[in-house]
């Protein structure tokens, strides 16, 4: 198997996606059962849905909530923690996933891009998003107890915006001069914006692109080195820190 050399010079930028936290036991969205399957995702994640039905949208996220609760970290999330003790500030996680895994494996150096599971805000007014771990009984829609607005998941949906800070903070740690750019994307089918644009900004900046995946991702032919197989028998092996 290839090996991924990471030398006192490097700096490793790493994007995951759902794949990393299917050997956890969390589905993904994707492919044969993946989540979208039974639930069209017009309905329950963009803010269309949320307004013509929270109840729908409320009782997929309470079970998911409920689903992913009992799950824990695997042997790829453990190595992706294990990187960022060696590297420090010459690594950073950016992840799509909401299951918050990374964190209980230890990951500081974190962004959350599409937000978190166990997190709720109000779709009303500006009071900070709140740690949830509740799945609300069937059809209750969680109201907000500083201004009765419908509380929602602090979740980025389709055609809502990332945020900016979180952005930046990617386009900073790609953009840095003082050495050389590793780009790893795992477990992600590279199907949603902007996030599958991230190895094309890696590559402009002269950085080297990897891509570990079960199956080939929509951009694939982006990446200089395609691992195929899963997170985490591949992980742990792949990166070798000097
Ligand atoms: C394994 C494995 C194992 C399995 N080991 N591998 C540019 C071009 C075109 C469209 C757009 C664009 N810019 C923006 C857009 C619009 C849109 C978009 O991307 N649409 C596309 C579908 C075309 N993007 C947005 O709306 C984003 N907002 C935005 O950009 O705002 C500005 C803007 C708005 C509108 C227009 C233009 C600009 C927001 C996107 C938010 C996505 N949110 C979701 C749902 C909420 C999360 C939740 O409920 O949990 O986030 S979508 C869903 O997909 C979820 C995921 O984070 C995301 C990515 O999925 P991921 O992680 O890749 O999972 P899968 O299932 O797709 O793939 C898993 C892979 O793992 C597979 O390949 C398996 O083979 C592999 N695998 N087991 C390794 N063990
Ligand atoms: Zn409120």
């Amino acid at each position: 198997m290839d090996t991924l050399r990471i030398d006192k010079d490097t700096r490793l930028l790493v994007l995951t996606g759902a794949g990393v936290s299917a050997e956890s036991g969390i589905p993904t969205f994707r492919g044969g059962n993946g989540l979208w399957e039974n639930h069209p995702v017009e309905q329950v994640a963009s803010p269309e849905g949320f307004r013509e039905d929270p109840s729908l949208v409320w009782r997929f996220y309470s079970q998911r909530r409920a689903g992913a609760a009992p799950c824990q970290p695997n042997p790829g999330h453990r190595a992706m923690a294990e990187w960022e003790r060696k590297l420090g500030d010459r690594f950073l996680l950016a992840t799509q996933n909401v299951d918050g895994l990374h964190r209980v494996a230890g990951n500081q150096q974190l962004v959350e891009l599409h937000g978190n599971l166990f997190t709720t805000r109000c779709s009303r007014c500006t009071r900070e998003p709140f740690e949830d771990r509740l799945a609300y009984p069937d059809g209750t829609v969680p109201l907000c107890g500083q201004c009765g607005g419908k509380l929602r998941p602090h979740i980025v949906w389709f055609g809502e915006v990332l945020d900016e800070r979180n952005l930046l903070r990617v386009g900073e740690f790609l953009a840095r001069e003082d050495t050389r750019l590793v780009f790893l994307a795992v477990g992600t089918s590279g199907a949603v914006y902007p996030a599958a644009g991230f190895v094309q900004a890696a590559r402009e900046l002269g950085g080297e692109t990897w891509l570990v995946n079960a199956d080939p991702a929509d951009n694939t032919l982006l990446f200089q080195h395609f691992v195929r197989g899963r997170s985490g028998e591949v992980l742990p092996a792949l990166v070798t820190i000097d």
